[in-house]
């Protein structure tokens, strides 16, 4: 996959293309090195104001499978599931990764979504990053430490499902149609696994009051 004016080989060193029909995602393992991401999680366990939210899903209020926050630029507000999140002020790991994440891309982010997984029983159900703040073809950058789960794409259309199992340290980046054409998802597991924190890193348009 082709990024900006800031792309070279070594930054891109083991990054592959993932074979899903009219998406574009790429999968970088050890983008972040492992002792490099663990600092990190640790940082980030003690430092950013983590909660639990609440959804109606079906007419019932039910608190979401993971923790979870929002940080960003002051005027990003992100909403999903009835969910409204404000934006927290960006804290430093998240502001080194943003600007990092920028110059790698070639991309712009201005919020990130932070999600604690804290063992198998919390997931995230199958949805697509689809919102109307996000433009028609978001370029997320997921990030993730820890615990390697599987993250599931679903094919709206045909059903086809495509796993990929995402590491400690790797990067995943989705851009163009992918969030028009299929869903994703981590399930629950019922294997005794470790914590995981996931960041997306969006661009997500200021609202205008
Ligand atoms: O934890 C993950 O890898 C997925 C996160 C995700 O799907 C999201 O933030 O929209």
């Amino acid at each position: 996959m082709q990024f900006g004016l800031f792309d070279n080989e070594h930054a891109h060193a083991g990054a592959r293309d993932l074979a899903l029909p009219g998406a574009a995602v790429s999968y970088q393992p050890g983008w972040l090195s492992a002792d490099n991401a663990t600092a990190i999680a640790t940082r980030l366990k003690s430092q950013l104001q983590w909660h639990q939210d609440t959804i109606k899903l079906f007419g019932k209020l039910v608190k979401i499978p993971r923790l979870q926050v929002w940080y960003g630029d002051t005027n990003t507000v992100y909403s999903y599931s009835g969910l409204t999140l404000s934006p927290h002020p960006w804290q430093h790991d998240l502001k080194v990764l943003r600007d990092t994440l920028q110059a790698h891309t070639g991309g712009h982010f201005n919020s990130v979504l932070a999600n604690w997984y804290r063992d198998g029983k919390d997931s995230m159900g199958l949805h697509s990053d689809d919102e109307p703040e996000l433009g028609p073809q978001p370029l997320i950058a997921s990030v993730t430490l820890g615990q390697p789960r599987p993250f599931a794409f679903v094919n709206k259309q045909t059903k086809a499902r495509t796993t990929i199992v995402l590491e400690h340290g790797s990067l995943l980046l989705m851009q163009g149609d992918t969030q028009r054409l299929y869903q994703h998802g981590i399930n629950k597991t019922t294997r005794q696994v470790g914590e995981r924190i996931n960041l997306t890193f969006r661009y997500v348009y200021p609202y205008s009051a």
